[in-house]
């Protein structure tokens, strides 16, 4: 038994932020139909296509383990079959443009109409305010939430990140929204709204900015890189490669980094690493000097520390400067690149990284489940095809004879 046998969620999210979410609730045991216009289905299945004629991976890494069925629920009888899902499923997902499941005849207060237990779950660009009505992509988000202005080194423009925060990021919210009021359902019987703003989710991310555009109003932030020599504004500023924390970090080279782009290795030199730091680098003389053995000395010159660093690191593979620091109880840990993460062993025995087979396009690599419930566990499956199991849910969940299904395939419903 998985942990959300029986909850059934009709799944009318695309693109990114929707489908990470309700993959999650699918790989928790959830029976998750995907509900798909007849003809194009989720536009991601053909986006940034690899292989001809074949779903993406674009989709085929969004939308594992769920049943897809085609529906158009523009139609009179799509919106027949789509009301008595809604009365068949505990949980309503989407994320489209605002307003676009009230424009079909299905607002908030008709959904409850049709099924008071059901939870009604959307991802929105923005909350209630100026820009409500906008549509939103995950780099959007990442401008509008605070990552971008945060991001970057100083003296360069504002950068937006590789992890997708805005989509995937607001998409696990959601997922916490969901459970949490599935969970409260229990008690009143009752279900719920539930709605994330992308840039709300991504502000929540970024929530230790936030805390230091506050600190800056009482001083330089002393572990930014601009700190003692730079100029701090009025707003957070960009920290490059600093770490957000309260121990320095940073990015150092190491062997090989002239040709190969992620020889790197991230090295947070705390207090207590810092004796066996400067013995590794040979530098035992820090140890006994006082412009260099307390952190308060250390602080206005950790550029000046972080050079010494590479100057070691750069003479061995990051796998090298590993082996060193951990022992000594360092933390610190080497530029991955998509390529090692792609055949990383331990990665693949956990469950994160996962080769699955597809009808179309053949096996293909995704990221399993990073949440692991020992009851629990997520058994990884390919997204399914473009309406493959409409008759299979017509008839099973909404108990349609075959010929009142044919009719529905004729009247170009499903
Ligand atoms: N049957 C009939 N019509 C359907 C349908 C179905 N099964 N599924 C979708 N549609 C219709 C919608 O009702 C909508 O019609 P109207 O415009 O007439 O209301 C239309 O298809 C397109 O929906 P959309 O406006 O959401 O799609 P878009 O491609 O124009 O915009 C996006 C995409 C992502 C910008 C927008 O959906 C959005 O802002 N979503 C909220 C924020 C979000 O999740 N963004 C992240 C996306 S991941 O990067």
């Amino acid at each position: 038994m998985k942990a959300l046998d029986g909850v059934r969620v009709l799944d009318m999210t695309h693109v990114q932020s929707g489908p990470t979410c309700t993959q999650l609730l699918a790989w928790f045991g959830a029976d998750v139909i995907k509900v798909e216009r007849p003809g194009s289905g989720d536009a991601t299945r053909g986006q940034l296509q690899d292989v001809p004629n074949a779903d993406s991976l674009y989709f085929t890494m969004l939308n594992g383990n769920k049943r897809s069925i085609t529906l158009n629920t523009k139609s009179d009888q799509g919106k027949e079959i789509f009301t008595k899902l809604i009365a068949s499923c505990d949980v309503l997902t989407e994320n489209f443009a605002p307003g676009a499941l009230d424009r079909m005849g299905f607002s908030w207060e008709r959904i409850q109409e049709i099924n008071p237990r059901i939870v009604y779950a959307s991802i929105k660009g923005f909350g209630p305010g100026a820009y409500e009505d906008c549509k939103v992509y995950e780099n959007v988000a990442q401008c509008t939430g605070g990552a971008a202005s945060t991001t970057g080194f100083d003296d360069g423009p504002p950068v937006v990140t590789g992890a997708q925060i805005g989509d995937s990021g607001t998409g696990l919210h959601l997922a916490l929204g969901i459970v949490t009021a599935l969970f409260q359902r229990e008690t009143t019987g009752r279900g719920q709204r539930v709605v994330c703003a992308m840039q709300d989710g991504v502000l929540n991310l970024c929530r230790v900015k936030l805390r230091d555009q506050q600190r800056l109003t009482h001083g330089p932030l002393k572990e930014y890189p601009q700190y003692p020599n730079g100029v701090f504004g009025t707003a957070t500023p960009r920290s490059g490669n600093a770490s957000g924390g309260g121990q320095p970090g940073w990015i150092v080279k190491c062997k090989g980094w002239e040709d190969d782009p992620n020889a790197y290795i991230y090295i947070i030199a705390q207090a207590a690493a810092f004796e066996g730091i400067a013995r590794a680098i040979g530098r035992d003389d820090w140890l006994n000097d006082p412009e260099w053995n307390t952190p308060e000395a250390r602080l206005p010159k950790l550029d000046q520390m972080f050079s010494e660093i590479e100057k070691w690191t750069s003479t061995k593979t990051k796998a090298e400067v590993m082996g060193t620091l951990n022992p000594l109880n360092v933390p610190c840990g080497p530029v991955l690149s998509m390529e090692e993460l792609s055949v990383d062993q331990s990665l693949r025995e956990s469950g994160t990284v996962v080769e699955v087979d597809h009808p179309e396009r053949g096996k293909y690599l995704t990221v399993g489940n990073p949440i692991k419930l020992s009851d629990s566990p997520a058994d990884v499956q390919r997204a399914p095809l473009l309406g493959e199991h409409t008759d299979e849910i017509l008839d099973q969940v909404l108990g349609m004879s075959p010929d009142e299904v044919d009719a529905a395939k004729k009247s170009g419903a499903v």
